[in-house]
């Protein structure tokens, strides 16, 4: 579909398509030969529907012509519009002007580029959610009540030989509190929010030959990493997606961890890049091999990872008797470790439940439409944060007998802050970074 939008755009589609102001009106599609705007050839047939400003996704005059599709055909539609007068559309500049225009909130044309982007389904009704304009409302909302504080603050400050009472501090905290109530209860839904967009990031880690490229393989279901019985196979690290109910997983491969990679560069660096890996993860499989059992290699592996969450799965039970398994699991369970999984990675036993085990530590089940989170952008989390920061500044100088002008100060600036979440006085450079990530055409 090629889409035109601005106060030239009927006039444009006028040389395109012959008649087009006379026959196109009233919202109808109809079926019309596209031709050259010089020379007339004729480059497509085409369903065209027009649309006039302010009734339109841009709220501008709007022509769009759905052609046969086609790179060739495409591109000749397209060149028709240029040479007509058109100029091309900047990544996003359809949703960006449907910003501008009153259209939709910022909120909500970062929505579009969540429905554009959305690889799964979860994220795909995360972006829908936002896009139906929830957020605005309690956003909305959120912000009256900062705003009634504020006039009562502020009233002090504008009359302050008036006969006013003293500032009633106690049923003003109360209200920042309520505030900050609802403010929380947005941001605590950030985390799920995130996750149904960009998926859960799960890194195998380990020593060297324990089966943590076997696992991959396993878990993903096809044949992605080199498997070999020497140790130190895997050097780099490499990623595969597992999609699980409505959520992507990304599984990550790494080199084996071991002392003495000083010798070699290469396997110290790869080395290195799985601790990082590990690091950004969402949750750090450490894969034991039962023949050996948790070494003090894996207990020092453990404490490089700091608060990461970790879970362990038991590899090779193949190999040993229920005996042996049942002592590492307990010994994993005296270190305070969640045992995630019992497997043979070369085998497939225990990669189901491991996979089950996954799915309950990420996926929340079922969700009805309306708790779907409605922050899942970090942008709106960091206002969220910001405005947070800024209602417990303020609370604290209200305790604590401050200037009244100190605490409207702070709570303004709370309301500027959540204003931008849905595009009040946000900047240039902050509208660029936002429709940049778009593609054209939307
Ligand atoms: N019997 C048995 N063999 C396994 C199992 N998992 C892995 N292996 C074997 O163990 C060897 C090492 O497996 P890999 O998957 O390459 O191990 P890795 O942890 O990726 O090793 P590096 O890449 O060297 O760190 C291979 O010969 C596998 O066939 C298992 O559950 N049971
Ligand atoms: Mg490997």
């Amino acid at each position: 579909m090629v889409r035109l939008s601005g106060d030239g755009a009927v006039a444009v589609g006028e040389r395109l398509v012959r008649g087009l102001g006379r026959r196109g009106q009233g919202r109808r599609l109809r079926l019309c030969k596209v031709v050259h705007p010089t020379h007339g050839e004729v480059l497509d047939q085409a369903m065209v529907c027009i649309m006039i400003g302010p009734r339109s996704y841009t709220g501008e005059d709007v022509v769009e012509l759905q052609t046969h599709g086609g790179p060739a055909t495409v591109a000749a539609v397209i060149g028709a519009c240029l040479e007509a007068g058109a100029r091309m559309a900047s990544p996003g500049e359809f949703t960006l002007r449907a910003f501008l225009n009153g259209r939709m909130d910022l909120a909500e044309a970062e929505a579009v580029a969540g429905l554009v982007g959305a690889q799964s389904e979860r994220a795909r009704r995360v972006a829908l959610r936002q896009l139906h304009g929830g957020l605005g409302e309690v956003l909305g909302n959120i912000r009256r009540a900062c705003v009634e504080v504020l006039a009562e603050v502020e009233a002090r400050l504008d009359f302050p030989d008036d006969e006013l009472e003293d500032l009633p501090v106690e049923p003003l905290i109360l209200r920042l509190d309520d505030i900050l109530g609802r403010l929380d209860a947005l941001l605590s839904q950030a985390p799920a929010g995130r996750l149904a967009r960009e998926g859960a990031r799960v890194v195998l880690l380990g020593r060297p030959n324990v089966g943590k490229s076997s696992l991959l393989n396993a878990l993903v279901g096809r044949h992605r990493a080199i498997v070999h019985s020497s140790p130190g196979t895997t050097r780099d690290w490499l990623e595969d997606e597992l999609s699980l109910g409505g959520l992507r997983l990304t599984i990550v491969d790494t080199a084996g961890q071991r002392p003495g990679t000083e010798d070699d560069p290469a396997e110290a660096m790869g080395a290195q890049i799985a601790l990082d890996q590990a690091l950004h993860a969402d949750l750090v499989l450490l894969v034991i091999s039962l023949v050996e059992g948790i070494t003090s290699a894996d207990q020092r592996l453990l404490s490089q990872l700091g608060d990461r969450d970790v879970a362990v799965v038991l590899n090779q039970i193949d190999l040993v008797d229920d005996e042996t398994l049942d002592r590492a699991a307990d010994q994993a369970a005296a270190r305070g470790l969640l045992v995630m999984g019992r497997t043979s990675a070369t085998g497939g036993d225990g990669v189901s439940a491991l996979t089950d085990g996954l799915r309950n530590r990420f996926d929340g089940g079922e969700v009805a439409f309306e708790e779907l989170p409605l922050v899942s952008e970090k942008r709106h989390e960091e206002s969220l944060r910001l405005a947070r920061g800024l209602v417990v500044d303020a609370r604290r100088k209200l305790r604590r007998g401050r200037s009244e002008e100190l605490v409207a100060l702070d709570i303004r600036e709370a309301t500027v802050g959540l204003s931008s979440i849905t595009g009040e006085g946000v900047t240039e450079d902050v509208l660029e970074q936002i429709f940049s990530r778009f593609c054209i055409g939307k």
